[in-house]
């Protein structure tokens, strides 16, 4: 049994993590224009790294829940037959033990050169200047997927959907692409689909079943049904 399972905020959202477009979202507050594109950079690189920074000091006091939990021990469990896309640039699949995870939208924990593509462990904050370990240019950014710019193992993320016998998504409002658009790639080449999240997402009518409740709670709940197969 393959599973492919796509995560966004709301798997973090009862670990304190804002999501992005729920009413008091993070993009309520930051126009995401300014501090998720690289224009945004471009104009004003303090600005973006200061949200950042807040955002890698916020997901490091973090702790996963039991969703983050649960997928783990279905990884364990499933052993090689699980592999969780997140869009989340937060750690917490890792730190509840979950070894096959792919970061489309990159990492807060991660640094990259803006000039030479050099990628180290993210400093806790970053400012303008900050020069690059390699080629020492002042162009220290986040390592993160801005708008406009391509998400990561888009080739890996698009074969493991097609060899999946399952496609599950959680805690996403379906309103970013590629991403959103992954159900239906999924169901194209006649794999199952099954959405869990705290509310009905753009794309709910897209999947073969739709859950709604807290992913603390149907999160588990899922799991134990997979695991009692
Ligand atoms: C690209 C940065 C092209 C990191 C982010 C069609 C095809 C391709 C692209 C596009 C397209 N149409 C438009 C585009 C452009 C754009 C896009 O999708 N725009 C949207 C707004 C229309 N896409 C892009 O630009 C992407 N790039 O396609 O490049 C390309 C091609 C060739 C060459 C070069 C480039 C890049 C997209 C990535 C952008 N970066 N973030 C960061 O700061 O985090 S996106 C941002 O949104 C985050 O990464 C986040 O992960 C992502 C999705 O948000 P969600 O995770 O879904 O969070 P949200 O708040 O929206 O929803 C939370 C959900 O949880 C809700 O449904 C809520 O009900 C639920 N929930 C809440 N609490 C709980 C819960 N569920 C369960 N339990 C709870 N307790």
């Amino acid at each position: 049994m393959r599973v492919v399972i796509l995560t966004g905020a709301g798997i973090s959202a009862e670990s304190g993590l804002g999501t992005f477009r729920d009413e008091d979202g993070l993009w309520t507050r930051y126009p995401l224009e300014e501090v998720a594109t690289p224009q945004g950079w471009a104009r004003d690189p303090a600005r973006v790294l200061e949200f950042y920074n807040a955002r890698r000091a916020q997901a490091a006091a973090a702790r996963p829940n039991a969703a983050h939990a649960a997928l783990a021990r279905l990884e364990a469990r499933l052993d090689g037959q699980v592999l969780i896309v997140t869009q989340n640039v937060d750690a917490l699949h890792e730190a509840a033990g979950a070894r096959n995870v792919i970061h489309m939208h990159g990492r807060l924990d991660g640094a990259l050169c803006a000039i030479c593509d050099h990628r180290w462990p993210a400093p806790g904050t970053m400012a303008p200047a900050d020069p690059c370990p390699s080629c020492g240019a002042p162009a220290t950014r986040p390592d993160v997927v801005w708008f406009g710019e391509m998400p990561y193992r888009m080739d890996e993320i698009l074969m493991a959907l097609g060899q999946a016998d399952l496609f599950v998504s959680i805690g996403t409002s379906g309103e970013v692409y590629p991403a959103a658009g992954f159900v239906e790639e999924a169901a194209a080449q006649g794999v199952r689909t099954l959405e869990l999240n705290l509310e009905a997402s753009r794309g709910s009518r897209l999947f073969d079943e739709a859950r709604q409740g807290p992913a603390t709670r149907i999160v588990p709940e899922w799991v134990a049904e997979m695991l009692a197969l």
